[in-house]
């Protein structure tokens, strides 16, 4: 007798399973495996089998989905957003044409700071609201695991309605989230004098936001003008003894010794990078520490000077990539672009940019070993792409190539086409 499962993927051209023992680094994260002519089981929201043709030999299901020879991979896990805020900035485009900075427009009150004023005046339903918008938004384009950060609040009552909000919008749809405090996000005008007294004011809202179970990871903003070195150390130690796991927003546009920072407290996860020294990649590739690359952010603030992908992976260093939504300084949900702009700027090959957006990018958030790989077991989070290959995803930039989206077993996204065909 078949044993009777949930549905049956078959006549899979490309299936990139990703299964690795744990995030890759250097020249492993270009050994990539990929199987021909495959079929994938699901059952009870989880992988039964993901192999060659054959696999399903003694199963039988119901739901048969026939892939017609396109690529399937795991959902995308985008490791680094700030997904739940108040407002937009479009203006702010304008201002950066007429050759104002990112971080002028901030130190004028704008920016982040804007942002603060408009997620301030939202309810948490309306934030609740927005979120399920973009979400909804990022599922459509194949990510099925999502980071979010709090640090448009500035203020207890803020940061914790933010959180709050991104814990709520876990049971209102299906991405699976990992949620970070970032109280340490900007300085508010009226502490400008005063950024240590702030500081201490986001440190005491750490224990409450763990026993509350708001936030697994924390984060900061390593900048000049924002916090410094030394602020950040004293921020993440205390974080660290609250019992987060340490994120950093380091070297992002100026070189300050983010990622060294990153490395001597082994952060999860060193953010941005671009300035990072040739001492602080050997760092991170020595502590370990996950390096989330953000080009869109590049991109978006009209930079030509990317992160240093290449040296970090031929340093050993464990290289993810994330689209950075926000609503500043990269305003997209379309992780595909992403996948893109690595191509062509941080000269990632396909090969490694899978490796980027899946496993390495799951193990930055805390979520290696549910997210991120195709294996009997664990959720059965897969997209069917139109496509018939793996390389054809990064080549064909900006548009959205998802067929299907499977997350926990069933079907939440479809894109059958129009009436072209
Ligand atoms: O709202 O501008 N870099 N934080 C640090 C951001 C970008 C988000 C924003
Ligand atoms: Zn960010």
């Amino acid at each position: 007798m078949p044993k009777q499962i949930d549905t049956i993927l078959t006549n899979i051209g490309q299936l990139l399973t990703m299964e690795s023992s744990g995030p890759r680094a250097g020249s492993a994260m270009q050994d990539l495996h990929v199987i021909e002519d495959a079929v994938v089981g699901i059952h009870d929201q989880r992988i039964v089998f993901a192999g060659k043709k054959g696999s399903e030999a003694g199963y039988e299901a119901e739901n048969m989905i026939d892939c017609g020879g396109r690529l399937v991979t795991p959902g995308l896990v985008d490791p680094h957003t700030h997904l739940v805020f108040g407002g937009s900035r479009e203006k702010e485009l304008n201002l950066k044409l007429q050759g104002i900075s990112y971080l002028d427009i901030l130190a004028q009150g704008g920016g982040i700071l804007s942002t603060v004023k408009e997620t301030k005046a939202a309810s948490e339903e309306e934030l609740i609201e927005k979120g399920l918008f973009h979400l909804g938004r990022m599922l459509s384009y194949g990510i099925t695991t999502a980071e979010v950060k709090s640090g448009y609040g500035l203020d207890k009552e803020t940061e914790l309605k933010q959180l709050a909000a991104a814990k709520k919008l876990q049971d209102r749809q299906p991405i699976d989230l990992v949620t970070t405090f970032m109280g340490a996000h900007a300085i508010p005008p009226e502490d400008r004098d005063s950024p240590d007294e702030f500081l201490n004011r986001m440190i005491a809202l750490l224990p409450e936001i763990k026993e509350k179970q708001l936030a697994q990871f924390a984060d900061i903003f390593t900048e000049t003008g924002v916090f410094t070195v030394s602020q950040s150390r004293r921020y993440l130690k205390k974080a660290a003894e609250a019992g987060f796991g340490l994120k950093i927003h380091a070297d992002e546009i100026d070189p300050l010794g983010g990622a060294e920072l990153a490395a001597e407290l082994h952060a999860v996860s060193a953010d941005h990078l671009v300035g990072a020294s040739d001492e602080g990649i050997q760092q991170l590739a020595a502590s370990g520490t996950i390096a989330v690359l953000l080009p869109g952010t590049t991109f978006y603030l009209g930079k030509h000077t990317y992160a240093r992908a290449r040296e970090m992976i031929d340093a050993g260093v464990r290289v993810s990539l994330a689209t950075d939504f926000n609503p500043g300084s990269s305003p997209t949900e379309n992780l595909q672009l992403i996948m893109s702009i690595a191509a062509l700027h941080l000269k990632m090959t396909a090969e490694e940019i899978w490796h980027a957006v899946t496993v390495n990018a799951a193990y930055a958030i805390g979520k290696g070993e549910e997210a991120g790989q195709l294996k009997a077991g664990r959720s059965a989070d897969l997209v069917i792409w139109e496509a018939p290959n793996y390389m054809y995803i990064p080549y064909h930039y900006g548009v959205n190539h998802v067929h299907r989206v499977i997350k926990d077993g069933k079907t939440v996204v479809t894109r059958e086409g129009t009436a072209l065909g």
